[in-house]
């Protein structure tokens, strides 16, 4: 119960309940991570690729999947279903395979669900994610998988290599050595004294919250951002998806300093009406910056 208390594992072994004890993930990559004002970047290193398996007496490594998640389980990204209905596979944001002629789906399924090898593309060591939300925490995982084995008379399902973050006691984070978190774009210790000053970098919660667009009759379609500026200059607010993908930029330009609302309707870039769900609204003047959250409803 302590160790319990002391540290909470996340623990992915993805699919290896689906193969033979005897056979084996590959190895991790080492992975690092740098960023900057709406950019992450992640390299790593070839070590998955000498990965052997014993099993069929071959070297095995097929290629890599890249999975980014704001919550250290990656629970929140397990979104491919299998024949049944479960969440099985995790939705990557990239998969680079070897080019060596094995690509696609896996020929053998498991429950309806097969798995997908990649498209021949070739191998990477490097990816850029610039649909980040500065301020906000990723937790990234660059995983190996191998290519199984399909013969007529057995099968070795492709098996990945875990992605493990632990929660320590204090509330920071132990990551593996293919996983990393971040937090792209975080203000500096100038800004952050620049955002407590009498004359207040601020962006107000919206109102309404959670909103609506489209009901009949109603006198307040969409939402209100109000932010005050303590200084002129260059500000963009911008909204994004809960994926991190822009949806709508709702100012781009020279401000002066004082206080300001906004109103959003709803809508992206070219006027298509947004799902519900949640949507996050961000601000950037100067080095100043904030993001906060709200929820569209239908
Ligand atoms: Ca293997
Ligand atoms: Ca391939």
């Amino acid at each position: 119960m302590k160790a319990i208390q002391c540290m909470m594992t996340i623990l992915f072994f993805l699919t290896s309940s689906f193969a033979f004890s005897q056979t084996r993930p590959p190895k991790k990559p080492i992975v690092t991570a740098t960023a900057g004002d709406g950019w992450v970047q992640l390299a790593w290193d070839t070590t998955a690729e000498n990965s052997f398996e014993p099993f069929i007496q071959e070297y095995d490594f097929e290629g890599y999947r890249i999975f980014r998640s704001l919550e250290p389980s990656f629970l929140d990204i397990k979104i491919i279903t299998d024949g049944f209905g479960n969440r099985t596979f995790r939705k990557p944001i990239a998969i680079f395979d070897s080019t060596n002629g094995i690509k696609e789906w896996f020929p053998v399924h498991l429950d309806g669900l097969h798995y997908w090898l990649g498209t021949d593309a070739g191998l990477q060591h490097t990816y850029t994610d610039c649909t980040v939300v500065n301020g906000t925490t990723y937790f990234y995982a660059v995983v190996s998988f191998d290519r199984g084995y399909a013969a007529a008379d057995f099968t070795l399902y492709p098996l990945e290599c875990s992605s493990l973050i632990s929660i320590r006691i204090d509330g920071t984070y132990g990551t593996d050595v293919n996983t990393v978190v971040i937090t792209p774009g975080a203000p500096t210790s100038a800004s952050r004294e620049r955002d407590t000053s009498p004359i207040g970098f601020e962006l107000s919660p919206n109102y309404p919250n959670p909103f609506h667009t489209d009901i009949k009759g109603s006198t307040t379609p969409g939402t209100t951002i109000q932010f005050s500026l303590p200084e002129p200059g260059i500000v963009k607010i911008t909204i994004y998806n809960i994926k991190g993908q822009l949806v709508r930029q709702l100012h781009n330009g020279h401000l002066s300093a004082r206080s300001y609302s906004i109103k959003w309707d709803g809508r992206n870039d070219v006027g298509g009406r947004l799902a519900s769900g949640i949507y996050l609204y961000h601000i950037q003047a100067g080095a100043l910056q904030a993001t906060r959250k709200m929820m569209l409803t239908r």
